[in-house]
């Protein structure tokens, strides 16, 4: 039997990924890569929307290759490349912005609410089309599931709407995708505000917790997390926000459950809690920020790493943009 085929991707618009980032998406990548056909890739050409400084641009593209790479996500099971590296995604870009309407468009939420931030003499046209780049991005594919976060449900309805106009208009061509969204439990909040979702683009980072950032660092930043009132350890998301998401983070990394962290601090206070989250934070985050650190030192393995990547990743892009240029008419 062929195994199902997945694809998602990432910005490198920071320099580290955090923990909400590896437990909302990059864990399921990880996970999804042992028995599913997976095509990961860092978009780089989705991060020149934010203007960046081209030596940091290319930092950060090298960064969270080798982050992803020091989560688990294997080269040797999956194909990891640069979406730079693969002409085909902005080829095929421009068949979806010719397909998609300008009402549609206009209504994507990450958009408008990105672009009000900004205002509109800031806001680049590429910030419009970047949903059509993303369907590029997935249709390429052919693939069944597109593992993201709640956040991009809206950007693959859209690729579905494109990919099913395209197949009724010019004969079947796309495969239909499916989000591939984890239930409520993966949404990790921030530490200093536990209402909110952990982001890298937080005012303060006092309250997200880096993978790159030294084990130091973490330990006190949940060490002086927010505390709830009361004393007890116990999952309440209403009452105890803050405790609840330290839970949640614990549950996800030792992989005890929450019934059982509860009971094992059952009289103690938040203070010993919260010193055993941290502990369980740091020692897992210590051997994959070395990973990521060493890979980094060999730049050049990494690169052919990406680059072997890119040339699996061509074969099978060109192939659809071939087929869907045959379908539109474009003369070979
Ligand atoms: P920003 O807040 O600046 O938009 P972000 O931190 O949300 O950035 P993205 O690059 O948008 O990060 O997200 C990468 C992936 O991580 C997405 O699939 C997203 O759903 C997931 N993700 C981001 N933050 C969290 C979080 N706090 N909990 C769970 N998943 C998250
Ligand atoms: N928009 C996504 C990143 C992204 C993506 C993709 C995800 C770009 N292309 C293709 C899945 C499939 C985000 O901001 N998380």
């Amino acid at each position: 039997m062929t195994r199902k085929r997945v694809l998602s991707g990432i910005q490198p618009t920071h320099d580290s990924f955090h923990l909400g980032n590896y437990l909302g998406a990059v864990k399921q990548w990880v996970e999804l890569q042992q028995d599913h056909d997976a095509f990961y890739c860092v978009v780089d050409l989705h991060a020149l929307t934010i203007e960046t400084d081209p030596a940091l641009l290319r930092k950060r593209t090298l960064a969270s290759a080798a982050q992803l790479i020091a989560l688990g996500v294997d080269p040797q099971k999956c194909t990891l490349f640069l979406q730079s590296h693969v002409p085909a995604h902005n080829q095929l870009a421009w068949i979806m912005e010719c397909l998609a309407g300008f009402g549609e468009a206009s209504r994507m939420t990450q958009f408008k609410d990105k672009s009000q931030k900004s205002g509109t003499d800031r806001t680049v046209v590429g910030l419009f089309t970047y949903p059509m780049l993303q369907a590029a991005d997935i249709l390429l594919y052919q693939p069944d599931l597109v593992p993201v976060g709640e956040d991009q449900r809206q950007h693959i309805e859209l690729t579905r709407d494109l990919a099913g106009r395209f197949n009724s208009r010019y004969g079947q061509t796309f495969q239909m995708p499916e989000a591939y969204i984890l239930k409520s439990g993966a949404k990790i909040n921030d530490l200093q505000d536990p209402t909110s979702k952990m982001s890298k683009s937080a005012e303060s980072m006092q309250g997200v917790i880096e993978i790159m950032d030294s084990p130091e660092a973490n330990a006190k930043k949940i060490k002086s997390s927010m505390t709830d009132t009361g004393r007890e350890v116990q999952f309440n998301e209403k009452q105890k926000p803050g405790i609840s998401n330290l839970l949640t983070i614990h549950s996800s990394l030792s992989g005890s459950s929450i019934p059982e962290i509860e009971k094992e601090f059952e009289g103690k206070g938040y203070g010993d809690f919260k010193s055993a989250v941290a502990e369980v934070v740091v020692e897992y985050l210590r051997p994959i920020r070395a990973r990521a650190l060493e890979l980094l030192e060999d730049e050049k393995s990494l690169l052919k790493i990406l680059h072997e990547g890119a040339d699996k990743a061509r074969v099978v892009a060109e192939k659809t943009l071939a087929d869907t240029y045959k379908n539109l008419g474009l003369a070979e």
